[in-house]
């Protein structure tokens, strides 16, 4: 029993999930993020689905009509079609010019396919309720579409997808990116708009020169129509928690078809391809998952928090390692806050900035259900308590210092509020 309590969470996670929700959808947080993000709402679905299963299901139905015609799930819906103070928005993606586009302005970038898995476990909050609004009929045909987005515009030949920019990955300045970047002579032309900075620390936040790749990027991306086929674009790379979120959401997809009577096997081939083609991203170097760049095959030989994702999937060749990877000096379980986001034992890790060190709630939660998947339910239980105590004690942080549990980013940020809650929730209905 955590000294934070299942209710008093529930109570104060409700307020910043209420105080966050815009009438179809959440925003991550009302000043730094004021839109819709993609892997964020399926994240808040998760644990919106303990107060009102009704009102996940929505979550989720929202994002998945932002879909453009060929499949992809937008890493942004703009749904006030205005800026709103974030950067680059609605004005910068101008996706209404784009052929095959929803009526509602989006980002052209996607991110990480969480989606199915959060479909499913917002339908197995309340399976009447579910099937009485065919919540699942619906989700089904939206979700194999961008799955066959990510297999037929994203993976290679090894069968794996490809970000096309360090936002899909979500975890825009991790390590992993910085030799491709650095590969990149060209930088945004135009002066760099910073809104977030009015909201957080700069010091917590990825630098200016991170923020000229990256707009670089989505501007040379935009300029192509956002169409995949340009084989030259500078960033092409193969991220372990993109693809292994991949691989568990094709295995809640086979799960999801066989509820509604749709063939599950094809789901099932699928998940074990791309658990197959995850082996690929093995370092035996640093026993650990890392990304590779697609252009180049150089595996970036970090270990960070994207690497111990894998977990997630059953049938994994290396879970052993990552466990010893997950309680061993690169990432201390049990002795830190939560799971840092990268290497404790790196000359690059940096415990305010970002994804380059800060402990998320995100990773955490996924980390919590993989370590309780596989049986160490003690240490899943331990991982989710102390989670929910920052949490409750630092009123809802984006992320934490790993070594003084301290808040950074902004606060009442959703993710962790849904995620605390989802974990406290499972907590008790365990106990
Ligand atoms: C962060 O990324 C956005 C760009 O997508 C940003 O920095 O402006 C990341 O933490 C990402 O994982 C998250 O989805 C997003 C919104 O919470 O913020």
């Amino acid at each position: 029993m955590t000294s934070a309590g299942p209710s008093r969470l529930r109570v104060a996670a409700s307020r910043v999930l209420l105080e966050n929700w815009r009438g179809s959808y959440t925003v991550p947080a009302g000043g730094l993020y004021p839109h819709q993000w993609s892997w964020d709402s399926a994240f808040i679905a998760i644990g919106l689905r303990h107060l009102s299963p009704r009102r996940a299901q929505q979550e989720l139905d929202t994002i998945l009509s932002a879909q453009w015609d060929d499949g992809r799930l937008p890493q942004i819906v703009f749904h006030s079609g205005r800026d709103d103070g974030y950067s680059p928005g609605a004005t910068f993606w101008r996706s209404a010019e784009i052929t095959g586009t929803p009526p509602v302005a989006t980002a052209g970038l996607i991110q990480a396919p969480n989606h199915a898995l959060a479909s499913l476990l917002v339908h197995e909050s309340d399976p009447q309720e579910s099937r009485r609004r065919r919540f699942l009929e619906r989700a089904y045909p939206r979700l194999v579409r961008w799955h066959d987005y990510l297999r037929e515009h994203r993976a290679g030949p090894d069968g794996l997808a490809r970000i096309i920019h360090p936002w899909e990955s979500g975890m825009d300045n991790s390590t992993f990116w910085d030799a491709p970047l650095a590969a990149i002579e060209d930088s945004y032309a135009e002066s760099i708009p910073r809104p977030d900075l009015l909201h957080a620390d700069p010091g917590h936040r990825p630098s200016n020169d991170e923020y000229g790749k990256y707009l670089y990027l989505a501007a040379r991306y935009r300029a192509h129509g956002c169409d995949d086929s340009d084989d030259a674009h500078p960033f092409q790379l193969e991220d372990p928690a993109v693809n292994a979120l991949w691989a568990r959401s094709e295995q809640a997809l086979e799960q999801i078809a066989a509820l509604i009577g749709e063939d599950p096997e094809p789901h099932r081939e699928r998940a074990a391809e791309i658990t197959r083609a995850l082996e690929s991203l093995w370092s035996t170097e640093l026993d650990a998952y890392v990304a590779r760049d697609a252009r180049t095959g150089a595996l970036q030989q970090f270990r960070t928090v994207s690497g111990l994702v894998p977990l997630l999937v059953p049938g994994l060749a290396h879970a052993e390692q990552l466990l010893d990877q997950l309680a061993g000096p690169h990432f201390r379980l049990g002795e830190v806050a939560m799971v840092p986001s990268h290497d404790l034992a790196a000359p690059t890790f940096d415990s305010a900035r970002y994804w380059r060190g800060p402990s998320w709630f995100n990773t955490a939660w996924l980390l919590a259900v993989a370590l309780n998947d596989r049986g160490h339910g003690a240490e899943s239980s331990a991982l989710a308590a102390h989670m929910d105590e920052l949490a409750l004690a630092q009123d809802f942080p984006e992320y934490v210092d790993p070594y003084t549990g301290e808040a950074r980013g902004t606060r009442r940020f959703s993710w962790t509020a849904a995620l605390s809650l989802d974990l406290a929730e499972r907590e008790g209905a365990s106990r």
